[in-house]
């Protein structure tokens, strides 16, 4: 592409824009003219595959899960019984005297984390063995009965204030298969006893950003079987804390589908599902109806039509990464030396959070109550990397100019985004980010860079979302263009510095045998 024939609109990066660009795609009027929608939009058998694309792109985020993507990376604080017993999951008949950590520090655990760069903390207040890391006033099986501070303190209590003092988000993960509480197993008692111990968990401790709600159950085929309440326990939560995220067995936020950190190349938050009922159950894991969270394609057109064809709906269902810095989720002292290397959470950071996912990551306390050394010092080694490399935008002064020679795609061509760097610079990460208010469009891009003759590709991926991360060799250029080549509609302007940035990891060895394309 030669600059003339760049179309004529050049933005100062750093404005921001209100107004939308036309874009080549023709639309049906009536579905565009509709505006965003904000929760579940309903496709039909008769539905043409471009007017499925439009109302795909029309689903936006809740303010609640905007601001819940928005934290980016968490911390999972898996601490309780098991931590003493070192098991990862307790059988319920654990004495509550075993509980007793030596030093309980929640504002060093808020250090820790907050030194690897996190936004928010969720605690595992009970997990399933049914202990109790604040005094209920539902079970014995609680803090209450531990040593602990002689049965006078409160672990959750102090995490929160912990959180609140640092400014990190605070959560809740309460699990609702319990092998203690006696009445589990008769339905409507324990859902009764489940609400009382979500009402105490969100009327005491302030602002609660996310109700973790767990799918696990080892009951077995000859186990109790409990029919959870779902729909009392979310309507609860709505009224108690209207600004939280239910996650996981719930209606906000979806298991990315694994605990290893992986998440799948395309990411899509605007999902389509059958049967909506907002409630999860023993055939629907998930807590919407008809996802296998699991599944390789949760988002694409073609998932898209099959949905319309059974007459399903669309939902903005954004997907959480929950991964162990270590192999348990639980401390044990025998994995002091398995944490994951910094490389490895570096590509989970990567492929996350710049995955169009919300990175939570498992950070277990040991027996004194203390993050381990070897975790924090871990934790402050990733914040140190993503700080050098994430403090400058070298973009962020970039000239912008919109070209309508992109890519090709079904609904014709894209557009490109030209930037014009403030002069050379040597990179070798770029960010390219969709604004989640105008949905999630974008299907398939490239970027290059101008070699000072021509353009050479250099990352290309599918979708976009939150945030896409790409790393590559270290190169040098003073002009670098973002080419959609596929999009749901038309695509709001990708402008520096909020929603293109270029970066130096300067701690990124040069990788062996991949040379440069050019310096
Ligand atoms: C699983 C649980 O069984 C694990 O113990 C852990 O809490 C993990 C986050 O979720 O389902």
């Amino acid at each position: 592409m030669t600059r003339n024939r760049c179309r004529t609109i050049r933005i100062l990066a750093g404005m921001s824009l209100v107004f939308a660009l036309p874009f080549a795609c023709s639309k049906p009027a009536a579905v565009e003219e509709a505006g965003p929608v904000p929760g579940a939009v309903d496709i039909r058998p008769a539905d043409t595959a471009a007017e499925l694309a439009a109302k795909a792109a029309r689903v936006v985020p809740s303010e609640r899960q905007l601001r819940w993507q928005a934290l980016e990376f968490q911390a999972f604080v898996h601490f309780g019984m098991n931590t003493f017993t070192d098991r990862e999951w307790g059988e319920g008949t654990e004495d509550p005297k075993l509980f007793d950590p030596s030093d309980l520090d929640a504002g060093q655990w808020v250090e820790a984390v907050q030194a690897a760069g996190i936004r928010g903390l969720i605690v595992t207040a009970k997990h399933h063995d049914g202990f109790c890391l604040w005094p209920s006033g539902f079970t014995e099986h609680s803090v209450q009965s531990s040593p602990w501070k002689d049965g006078k303190g409160d672990v959750v209590g102090e995490v929160a204030a912990a959180c609140r003092k640092a400014g990190l988000a605070f959560g809740v993960y309460l699990s609702p298969w319990d092998r203690h509480e006696p009445s589990y197993g008769d339905s409507p008692r324990y859902n009764e006893h489940f609400k009382n111990q979500l009402r105490e968990l969100l009327t005491r401790y302030g602002d609660i950003s996310e109700v973790w709600f767990d799918g696990a159950c080892g009951e077995g085929p000859n186990g109790k079987r409990q029919v959870y309440d779902w729909t009392g326990y979310f309507v609860l939560i709505r009224e108690l804390q209207p600004d939280a995220v239910i996650s996981i067995m719930g209606p906000d936020a979806r298991w990315i589908g694994n605990e290893a950190g992986v998440t799948r190349a395309s990411e899509w938050s605007v999902i389509p599902v059958v049967g909506f009922d907002d409630a999860p159950s023993d055939k629907n894991p998930g807590g919407i109806a008809g996802l296998d969270a699991q599944a390789a394609d949760l988002g694409s057109l073609d998932r898209i039509a099959a949905a319309a064809r059974q007459g399903g709906r669309l939902l903005w269902y954004p997907g959480q990464v929950d991964v162990s810095i270590r192999p348990g989720w639980f401390y044990h002292a025998a994995e002091d030396d398995k944490i994951k290397t910094l490389d490895h959470l570096l590509h989970i950071y990567d492929t996350s959070v710049g995955g169009n996912a919300q990175l939570l990551l498992n950070i277990p306390p040991d027996k004194r109550g203390r993050i381990h050394e070897n975790d924090a010092l871990r934790l402050k080694e990733l914040g140190d990397r993503l700080k050098a490399t994430f403090a400058v935008n070298l973009a962020g002064d970039a000239v912008v100019a919109r070209s309508d020679a992109g890519g090709t795609g079904p609904e014709g061509s894209g557009p490109s985004w030209v930037f014009e760097l403030s002069g050379p610079m040597r990179f070798n990460v770029a960010m390219i980010r969709e604004d989640l208010r105008r949905g999630q469009r974008i299907e398939a891009f490239a970027f290059d860079a101008w070699t000072g003759q021509e353009w050479q590709e250099i990352a290309a991926g599918t979708t976009v979302g939150w945030k896409k991360l790409m790393r590559f060799p270290a190169l040098t250029a003073d002009k670098v263009r973002v080419r959609i080549l596929r999009a749901r509609g038309e695509v709001p302007p990708i402008v520096p510095p909020d929603a293109f940035g270029l970066y130096l990891d300067p701690f990124r060895p040069p990788q062996e045998g991949v040379k440069p394309k050019f310096l």
